[in-house]
């Protein structure tokens, strides 16, 4: 049976939860509570040697990175398919996967902590956030978490953040204008990947960034009513970190606002 060592609420479990869902998996659940460390634990760390979730474990094989696991799956578990069909496509739905990765997931965290998931950090006060701080194995990541958590809305990275989505849903519009998903007819892993981030940004408050993008709005209500929708995300929701984010997402709304106009 496979195991997903994953996390309610984590973007990149979210993808992987909606491919196995996708495919008509069974799978097997272990849940890490990432405010606590438990990504940082010895055992966990020979797993996934970056300290993140998730990792799937399938027999021998574990795999970690949420865009090479979902692309394992899908050599695995070919039906439904969720490559589309020419090399062209298939490397346009890898460019979406590696644009996420590389560069969308990291702002995610930009501005999900410094709008709302800071408060859940400072509430166990500022030894424990230190401490929390210190043990991420990269240092890029600690000085971003340092800004992120004690200054939040104010850090130098928040503009960047809300632009980085900006762009994002702009190209998702200029992708969707011939087919109804990303880069076919039908969901690929592209569509998957994305999703994740859309809903975040739907939790912060700030799907009025795509108010303007009509294709982008059509592509969310059709992925919202795929089955697969409920058991990746809403199946899994924690109603504290969705009542956070609507609270804080409202209040800086002008914030946001603002950064993307600045
Ligand atoms: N590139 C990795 C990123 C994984 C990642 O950053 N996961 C986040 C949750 S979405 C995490 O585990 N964060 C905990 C931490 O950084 O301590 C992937 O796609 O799997």
């Amino acid at each position: 049976m496979i195991v997903l060592y994953h996390n309610n609420m984590s973007t990149c479990a979210q993808k992987v939860r909606y491919v196995l869902a996708e495919k008509g998996l069974d799978w097997e659940s272990v849940e890490l509570n990432l405010r606590k460390g438990d990504q940082h634990t010895e055992r966990y760390l020979k797993l996934n040697p970056a300290g993140v979730v998730p990792t799937l474990v399938d027999g021998d094989a574990t795999i970690v990175e949420s865009g090479v696991i979902c692309e394992y799956l899908e050599d695995l578990f070919p039906a439904p398919r969720m490559r589309p069909e020419t090399a062209g496509r298939i490397a346009g739905m890898r460019l979406w996967i590696k644009y996420i990765d590389e560069t969308i997931h990291a702002q995610a965290g930009v501005i999900s902590t410094a709008i709302a998931f800071r408060f859940q950090h400072l509430a166990n006060g500022e030894d424990a956030v230190r401490a929390r701080i210190e043990a991420v194995p990269d240092e890029r990541k600690r000085t971003r978490m340092r800004s992120l958590i004690f200054e939040g809305i104010d850090s130098p990275l928040f503009p960047g953040g809300v632009r980085a989505f900006a762009d994002m849903l702009r190209r998702m519009e200029e992708a969707l204008e011939g087919d109804a998903f990303l880069v076919a007819e039908r969901r690929t892993i592209a569509d998957a990947v994305c999703l994740p981030y859309v809903v975040r940004l739907e939790h912060l408050q700030l799907a009025w960034l795509w108010d303007a993008l009509p294709r982008v709005a059509g592509w969310y209500e059709r992925m919202r009513q795929t089955p697969s929708f409920a058991a990746a995300f809403t199946d899994w929701e924690d109603p504290d970190y969705l009542t956070l984010m609507e609270a804080r997402g409202t209040e800086y709304r002008p914030r946001a606002e603002a950064a993307l106009a600045g």
